[in-house]
């Protein structure tokens, strides 16, 4: 692990109906020295990224401030597609922290594919009250089609009658498990196929975790921004933007 960065916000206990302003509320990934990958819909406030963070109890890792944030041109607030975000920061970082090859291949991942997702987020979504986790968690999720994604529905609760129909867009990419999940909290962090430590390859980043109906209910998968979808739109702003080496 190590790509995952904690966004930290100056900001109290701000609720909106998706981002929990507490005082870590959302990941991020790493993608060039000054370059923060992290999800739209949870944009704006006053905070700073602490990059290479992974107890939130610590005050380890490289705190930069924020420069400036980049949404997707095509980010849609009502229906959270496209929903990227580039945060520049305004300094390189000096944290050993990796940074995370973004998936540029359409096909690229399958129905069923094991992928990895971190984060601080919501441990417990049963609970009343939000228990953000103090370690960075990463569990296993696998992929699931678009096409049988669309197909999710049923009831959440009594009354809530909840369909994926029409919601999952093909810049978004589907995963899911029978009890592990992204959730509250973990908004912005990354979704990567896990490269294999042992023989040198690297993780590759497939998605942002966006959004979803609960969290770890079997019906519903985690929703994510589909990287490959962003990738020349995120490839020329980081070019284009990113600090110069002297
Ligand atoms: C959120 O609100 C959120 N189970 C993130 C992920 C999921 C649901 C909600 C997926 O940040």
């Amino acid at each position: 692990m190590g790509l995952s960065v904690s966004l930290s916000y100056r900001t109290k206990s701000v609720f909106t109906t998706t981002c929990i302003r507490t005082k870590f509320f959302k990941g991020g990934s790493l993608i060039a020295p000054d370059v923060i990958l992290t999800a739209a819909h949870c944009a704006g406030g006053q905070y700073k990224a602490v990059i290479g963070r992974y107890d939130l109890g610590m005050t380890d890792g490289d705190a930069v401030p924020v420069k400036r944030e980049l949404l997707h041109p095509r980010y849609n607030p009502s229906t959270t597609n496209n929903d990227f975000n580039l945060v520049f920061l305004t300094r390189q970082t000096t944290a050993n922290v990796h940074i995370v090859e973004l998936n540029k291949e359409a096909s690229i991942p399958s129905h069923r594919d094991p992928v990895e997702v971190m984060g601080w987020g919501d441990t417990d979504p049963s609970e009343w009250s939000q228990r953000l986790a103090d370690k960075l968690h990463a569990v296993e999720v696998n992929v699931v089609s678009n096409e049988q994604c669309s197909q999710a529905k049923g009831y959440v609760g009594w009354f809530n009658y909840e369909s994926y129909e029409g919601a999952i867009t093909t810049s978004m990419l589907c995963a899911k498990d029978s009890n592990q999940d992204s959730c509250q909290g973990d908004s912005g962090g990354p979704l990567v196929i896990k490269g294999n430590d042992s023989s040198g390859a690297k993780d590759v980043q497939v998605g942002v975790v966006s959004w979803g109906v609960g969290c770890a209910d079997s019906s519903f998968p985690g929703v994510y921004s589909r990287v490959s979808s962003a990738y020349n739109w995120i490839r020329s702003e980081v070019c284009a933007n990113s600090i110069k080496p002297p």
